[in-house]
């Protein structure tokens, strides 16, 4: 079974993921997983932070020789603006006199339900570990999950669908998908030019108000078979559980499979994917002209692209603070503000590609099983013979 967690602070010394349950013997590309981490650093609208950081995977365990080894993978990334921190978070009691408090939650934060969950008189610890710094630990591991998924032939990528009211009209095909992931800049992501200096246009807006911005980004799997998650059970079913992974990234909220959104205003026959028949392509012959299911239906992969959405409210620390509480005094105050981000669309969408990834490995390996890749290389090997013969 595939399971992971992450562990750090934001400015911490570093954040830790873990991922167990890959098969030995897949061969691990450290260059392409710092290229994963580099793509998730970059966007328009971007805080300086990101200057401070240069992302890469420190592997500690459970690959050797360039190829896992079966036993649970760890990966640690080193916060570079530790070094700034460490007499106000240190891991010792230290001097109180260096600690930074929060002294007012920003509405939309985790700060205030936080504070009064773990019973913390202000928001640092709070912060430290909300933050989206931690979505950096789950593309490394997610990075793991995609080249697994390439050697079953699936890969999985983003482009950024809106940036505020700047919303991509047209559909976006594979091709130009995979042209996206080669750019050597990364400006929002946007299959589409034009639309993209308009969204660009979007942010300096925002930036001069001192104000920030969501936006949508879209995930794409392609290759996928069909048979993987099941309706037999309400938590297997593959839609839910790409929601929730989606959804579990800092600052979505709301996740779309397909065009579920608009399918609730519209007529079946508008909405469902006439089926036909022709010489077997990929898997098997059943062909669909359109695929507004997202590749789901019942649960389960049909064997068209999976295609994710996640809708991201603005982030919350706002350079012109909304209205807020002192935590002391509770006296009304502006919401703290430290430097920040205005947008992280394109971000947030490379960390949705590793949530989706690390969900269809999990999906794949639950069907596939094997304990070497050779094993579970024959046993989904096995399974496409089954479709092309049915
Ligand atoms: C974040 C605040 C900013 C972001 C951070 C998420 O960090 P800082 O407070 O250090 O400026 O840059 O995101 C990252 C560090 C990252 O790697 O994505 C927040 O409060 O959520």
């Amino acid at each position: 079974m595939l399971r992971y967690f992450t562990a750090g602070e934001s400015h911490g010394e570093a954040l830790i993921a873990f991922l167990s349950g890959l098969p030995a013997g897949l061969k691990v590309d450290q260059a392409f997983v710092d290229r994963e981490l580099w793509r998730r650093q970059q966007g328009y609208g971007r805080g300086g932070r990101m200057k401070i950081e240069r992302d890469k995977a420190h592997i500690l365990s459970g690959v050797r020789h360039g190829k896992t080894i079966g036993s649970p993978i760890s990966i640690q990334l080193e916060n570079k603006d530790w070094k700034n921190w460490q007499e106000s978070l240190p891991v010792g009691e230290g001097d109180p006199a260096h600690h930074k408090r929060v002294a007012s939650p920003r509405p939309g934060h985790a700060d205030l339900a936080g504070a009064l969950k773990y019973n913390f008189p202000e928001a640092r610890y709070v912060l430290e570990r909300a933050s989206a710094r931690e979505s950096a630990a789950r593309v490394a591991i997610g990075a793991l999950a995609k080249t697994f998924l390439c050697e079953l032939g699936i890969d999985v990528l983003i482009h950024v669908v809106a940036i505020g009211n700047v919303t991509m009209q047209q559909e976006v095909s594979w091709d130009a998908i995979q042209s996206l992931f080669h750019q050597e800049e990364i400006l929002l992501n946007c299959a589409h030019r034009e639309t993209e200096q308009q969204m660009k246009e979007e942010v300096d807006k925002v930036l001069r108000n001192g104000d920030s911005i969501g936006g949508v980004f879209e995930v794409v799997a392609h290759g996928v078979p069909p048979g993987l998650g099941t309706y037999a059970q309400w938590d297997e079913r593959l839609d839910a559980l790409l929601a929730a992974a989606v959804m579990s990234l800092q600052a979505v909220k709301a996740v779309e499979i397909g065009s579920g959104v608009s399918a609730a205003a519209s007529p079946g026959s508008a909405v469902h994917d006439e089926i036909g028949y022709g010489s077997p392509v990929n898997f098997t012959g059943f062909t669909r002209a359109r695929n507004n299911a997202g590749g789901i239906e019942g649960g389960v992969s049909n064997g068209e692209e999976i295609r994710v959405r996640g809708y991201l409210k603005p982030i919350s620390t706002l350079r012109r603070p909304l209205q807020s509480v002192d935590f002391s005094t509770r006296e009304p105050v502006s919401a703290a503000y430290e430097r920040s981000d205005v947008c992280v669309v394109p971000a947030a969408g490379v960390a949705g590609e590793a949530m989706v990834a690390l969900t269809l490995a999990r999906c794949a390996l639950d069907k596939f099983g094997g304990d070497s890749m050779g094993e579970t290389l024959r046993n989904f090997q096995g399974y496409c013979v089954q479709l092309k013969n049915y």
